[in-house]
């Protein structure tokens, strides 16, 4: 008689224990009215106003990193690794296009733009650096400024030369030291002209969409050497802070990690099974790397791989900033399936994006809380929407922009925010089918044309400077 009731009261607590880690928020959105823009005047005078890219998915020409053998070569059953077999090839040629771009940046009224410089243009050979690919950033970061537009560099965003590929990437902690010394090169480069850094960008993805999904390259599917790769670049990120810092002009750079924090709920909250594969998720995606950054301890334990722990000291207190790069959750149901034993479910209010995931403002409120934790400012360092009809782009930006005002109204320090993206471009394993661009871009005639649904995102700039 007593075990059912003492099993019952021990799943419930369980499941609260589980529930109370950060429950699924949502909002009534028919009772917030983001129609008038008024959370616009939220955002204070100094705020960054921004877009984002990443060299490999714009600047065209990055036939000497990783990422473009990955794109060469043929998965299981001779399947292309990039949908529809696609490649970046010049993508948007933003490496000799950049005047244009810059000036539909000013057309849009932004004042920030996150870019990354391209390692394997810069350091083609172990040791070698090549004089033309520094002199284009320096043109590239003069530019901007003259436009009166703030650059801000992400020193790793995916991709790294091949050379370093070959030695094992971050599979080796060994190898960091080269990514250390390339960052020491370019911050010394334009340390005196560039305030932002951005060291490693997504660190869980490049971990564990690489090493664990097999999605990106290496293609690898071992959850263990995915933890070892996410240490290591949380390393990386910790050893690169503490040698810029170091160098001449270190103490006026703002330097930080730009982490992605992508939600995952149990679609059924009473479910042990359920919310049990979201804590999971949740713990290797997001909170070990928070974690990580806040006590310098790098551990989890993962059912099948023990209690992994490692110290990691160069990490803690290694932070000017934290970059949030946020788009959506998911929600896990699990099964009795062997063979799959989760799915994602959707729940029929959702409103599609064309990945495979909702609109979830309501998240980024969330993440904003969560990263605003750490005690140092925030920068939201990527956020937009793919949407090829472009009939959901002005909802999603009225209603994630509300969730940012509103943040910061309950006390978060956000300093700026960059909307993924500028323009169209090489969206990784998904190549050119998925559509972020503020700005269409057909990469048959690399002509830019301003999306309708993007004109909501200038006429809150502008009204959040008290114009508009
Ligand atoms: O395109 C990517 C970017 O490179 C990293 N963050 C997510 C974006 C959209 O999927």
């Amino acid at each position: 008689m007593l075990a059912p009731i003492l099993a019952t009261a021990a799943y419930a607590a369980a499941i609260r224990a589980l529930a109370r880690r950060d429950p699924e928020l949502t909002w009534d959105w028919t009772t917030i009215n983001v129609d008038r823009l008024a959370f616009a005047q939220a955002f204070g005078p100094g705020f960054l106003w921004g877009v984002a890219t990443s060299a490999h998915q714009v600047e065209g020409g990055c036939d000497n990193n990783q990422w473009s053998r990955w794109e060469a070569a043929r998965g299981p059953g001779g399947r292309p690794r990039i949908h529809g077999g696609e490649r970046s090839g010049l993508a948007c040629d933003q490496w000799d296009r950049y005047p244009e771009d810059i000036a539909l940046m000013q057309a849009l009224g932004v004042n920030a733009y996150r870019f990354s410089v391209e390692w394997s243009k810069i350091e083609p050979r172990p040791g070698e650096f090549d004089g033309e690919a520094i002199a284009h950033y320096h043109r590239l970061i003069d530019a901007l400024h003259d436009a009166g537009i703030e650059p801000v560099i992400t020193l790793h965003h995916f991709t790294h030369p091949i050379w370093f590929d070959e030695l094992g990437a971050f599979e080796e902690a060994a190898n960091i030291d080269r990514l250390v010394r390339f960052s020491e090169r370019v911050f010394a480069e334009y340390g005196q002209k560039v305030r932002i850094w951005c060291t490693i960008n997504e660190p869980a993805v490049v971990a564990m969409v690489g090493h664990f999904l097999g999605l990106f390259p290496p293609g690898g599917r071992d959850p263990r050497r995915a933890i070892t790769v996410l240490g290591n670049l949380l390393q990386a990120h910790g050893r690169i802070y503490r040698a810029l810092k170091a160098m001449p002009g270190g103490d006026a750079a703002s330097i930080g990690l730009v982490k992605n924090i992508f939600h995952i709920d149990p679609y059924r909250r009473w479910h042990l099974g359920d919310a049990g594969a979201a804590a999971l998720f949740d713990e290797v995606f997001n909170r070990m790397a928070l974690r990580a950054l806040r006590t310098g301890r790098f551990e989890a334990k993962i059912p099948g791989l023990g209690h992994l722990a490692r110290a990691l000291p160069e990490v803690q207190e290694s932070l000017d900033f934290i970059g949030l790069n946020y788009y959506s959750h998911l929600r896990v149901k699990t099964q009795a399936s062997r063979r799959e034993p989760f799915t994602w479910a959707y729940r029929p209010t959702d409103v599609a994006t064309d990945m495979p995931y909702a609109l979830y403002p309501e998240g980024l409120y969330r993440a904003l809380r969560q990263v605003g934790g750490l005690g140092v400012p925030v920068y939201v360092t990527e956020n937009g929407i793919a949407d090829a009809r472009d009939d959901r782009r002005d909802t999603f930006i009225r209603r994630y922009l509300y969730a940012v005002a509103r943040a910061m109204g309950d006390g978060v320090d956000v300093r700026g925010y960059f909307y993924w993206s500028l323009l169209d471009n090489f969206e990784w394993a998904e190549g050119w089918s998925m559509k972020f661009g503020l700005y269409a871009m057909d990469p048959e005639d690399r002509v830019r044309r301003l999306r309708p649904g993007a004109e909501v995102y200038r006429e809150i700039i502008a009204r959040s400077r008290g114009g508009g």
